[in-house]
């Protein structure tokens, strides 16, 4: 089965807890602080694998956690990392974050790989915190809870050029007879209804790929037929053999066909007609190929039209041969959100350590990742890792910025969720 899209919810570990502890000695009353450090949680990645062809693995796994790490040891010994979970996906996957509408990666090549959820840190244990200021802290951190994300991973082939036209016209046979790709051929609609891969070699040496996507009928772009679902693998292509059925067994006229299909390739949001388009007449065995083909060219003087009868092989090394010509001068288009160099690795950058928001009536709110993530790893239980988080928000001009804003003795800083009072 073909399987070119799925949703799954993913998650790093969560980091480990820092513990404290002392060191005990024989003779030595008070030895110093040696709590460890928690491990960070582990991540989980996808790999592409050029031995994969389909997300299907995926699509019976859908929600993918890594291990968390391990607490921290005394002697000053760090918790384990957890395990990062390494997924292997085909070659041709990008993958975007759902809720913030991202794209985080585009995996172009074997073995590139994106980190898809980040394993939570771990929190220090109490030896980290030791500082002149503080000989003997102790307080630790709890490890950081890993953020949950759900992702949309999505199999856009990676075809040098796409075969496009209505059904039955002779796309997947033209495929058949230029690679070694044995695609179904009959003479009802719609028989291709998943996209075939197949890799060309011209006769002068020059090699390229080819995919042959299902038929595509009008209002494909607005979601008829099976068209809809592939035109989107048009997107990675470069050049398109718009193939046309020159003979009148059909009923269909192919100077009104080829006016459809680009209609919905310019409907369609990928811009797929700035692709060169070579344009080819086949079934020109058949009766009427000939009227049919001097009708096309009289509507269509100025544009150059390769006659083919895909079923003889009759025709098709010059469609490819211009196939190749066009290649060597058509750069790669850019994916719609811009990225085209490989994996693109985005997570949303904090702009500064964090932000106070004044809500009135004596309220000031906190906001920032890097202070919410030290908030969230505070020790609730210990006074003293709260006195520490204190003097954290000193330093880093928390109260400065409060008191800048008009905070007095008693007002209520909120932090995620939790009342404070502020302190002069
Ligand atoms: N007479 C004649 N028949 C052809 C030629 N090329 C293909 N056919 C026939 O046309 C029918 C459809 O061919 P396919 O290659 O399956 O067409 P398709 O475009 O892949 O069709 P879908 O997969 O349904 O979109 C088959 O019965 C082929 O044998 C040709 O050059 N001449
Ligand atoms: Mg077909």
């Amino acid at each position: 089965m073909f399987v070119d899209r799925v949703k799954i919810k993913v998650k790093g570990g969560n980091g480990g807890n820092g513990i404290v502890s002392m060191r005990r000695e024989k003779f030595v009353p008070l030895g110093g602080p040696d709590g460890g450090s928690g491990g960070d949680g582990g991540n989980v990645i996808l790999k592409a694998d050029s031995n994969k062809s389909t997300l299907l693995d995926l699509r019976y796994n859908k929600q993918i956690f890594a291990k968390k790490g391990g607490s921290g040891k005394s002697k000053k010994m760090s918790g384990r990392t957890g395990e990062d979970v390494v997924l292997a996906v085909p070659v041709g996957t990008v993958i975007r974050d759902i809720e913030n509408d991202i794209l985080i990666a585009d995996l172009k090549e074997h073995g590139q790989e994106a980190i898809v959820a980040k394993g939570g840190r771990g929190g220090k244990g109490n030896f980290a915190f030791m500082s002149n200021k503080y000989p003997a802290p102790d307080f630790a951190q709890q490890g950081e809870i890993a953020v949950a994300r759900e992702i949309e991973i999505e199999l856009k082939l990676l075809a040098d050029v796409g075969l496009v036209g209505f059904p039955s016209v002779g796309k997947s046979t033209f495929l058949s007879v230029v690679s070694k790709a044995k695609p179904e051929i009959a003479d009802y609609p719609f028989t291709t209804i998943t996209p075939n891969l197949g890799v060309v070699m011209t006769k002068d040496g020059r090699s390229f790929t080819i995919a042959d996507l299902p038929g595509l009928i009008e209002g494909a772009s607005l979601g008829k037929g099976l068209g809809h679902q592939f035109l989107r693998h048009i997107e990675r292509t470069r050049v398109i053999i718009h193939m046309l059925d020159m003979g009148n067994e059909t009923g269909r006229d192919p100077v009104e066909d080829y006016e459809i299909i680009n209609n919905e390739l310019s409907s369609y949001q990928y811009h797929l007609m700035l692709r060169p388009q070579i344009v080819v007449a086949n079934k020109m065995d058949l009766e009427g190929a000939k009227e049919n083909l001097a009708r096309f060219k009289e509507t269509y003087p100025d544009i150059e039209i390769f006659e083919t009868t895909t079923i003889f092989q009759a025709g098709v090394d010059k469609v490819l041969y211009k196939a190749a010509d066009l290649l060597e001068t058509t750069p790669a288009f850019p994916l719609l959100d811009g990225a085209s160099k490989g994996v693109v690795y985005k997570f949303i950058e904090e702009k500064e350590d964090f932000k106070v928001v004044d809500l009135g009536n004596g309220s000031f709110e906190l906001f920032g990742d890097k202070l919410l993530r030290e908030f969230r790893m505070l020790d609730f239980e210990s006074d003293k890792a709260s006195f520490h988080f204190a003097r954290r928000l000193r330093i880093m001009g928390v109260d400065a910025r409060l008191r800048a804003l008009g905070a007095k003795d008693g007002d209520t800083i909120i932090i995620d969720n939790y009342e404070f009072e502020f302190i002069d």
